[in-house]
């Protein structure tokens, strides 16, 4: 298992976006769901299908078939006064780079991922730090990479911003 709180850096995430305008991945002190620190990830949606995401590359066996466990804390403070639909989770294994095109990236309306119980409010910010849990599977390629992706699909036309904290990862073969 691998767990990622981004205290002194991405942890060996790597931030990518597809079909935006400007946008940033910053590491931020604003809010933090363990520790002191989350991942920041900003932008301005001119396509209306703008995707921001984190992407972590494993080394496994090649041509063999993986189970994949990955949760994560989200929080996003325009969520709670927007149209949940208008938002959709990012949640991917694949043994190639996610594509920019979209689609095949996997997606999860908000609606189809309930909150975890463990989903706290943030104090001040009308705001809550939500937990995600994705079960996913897929067979790495021949040079034994898969490629795993986590973040947010956004679908109004507008600047938005969310923050990922918490990111546990675990891969087993499947039987
Ligand atoms: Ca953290």
């Amino acid at each position: 298992m691998e767990f990622a709180s981004f205290e002194s850096g991405l942890d060996g995430w790597v931030a990518r976006a597809a079909d935006a305008g400007p946008w940033a991945a910053t590491r931020t002190r604003v809010y933090a769901r363990d520790g002191d620190w989350s991942v920041q990830l900003s932008g301005s949606n001119t396509t209306d299908y703008t995707k921001l995401w984190l992407q972590r590359t494993l080394s496994v066996r090649p041509n063999t078939m993986y189970a994949v466990r990955l949760e994560y804390a989200f929080c996003c403070v325009s969520y709670e006064s927007s149209e949940p639909n208008a938002f959709f989770y990012v949640a991917d294994v694949r043994p190639q780079p996610a594509p920019s095109a979209d689609p095949p990236f996997q997606f999860y309306l908000w609606s189809q991922v309930p909150d975890d119980s463990s989903a706290i409010a943030i104090p001040g910010s009308g705001a809550m730090w939500r937990y995600k849990r994705f079960r996913l599977a897929s067979r790495s390629a021949s040079d034994g990479r898969l490629y795993v992706s986590v973040g947010l699909r956004y679908a109004f036309e507008s600047t938005f911003s969310y923050f990922l904290d918490s990111v546990r990862l675990t891969i087993a073969p499947q039987t």
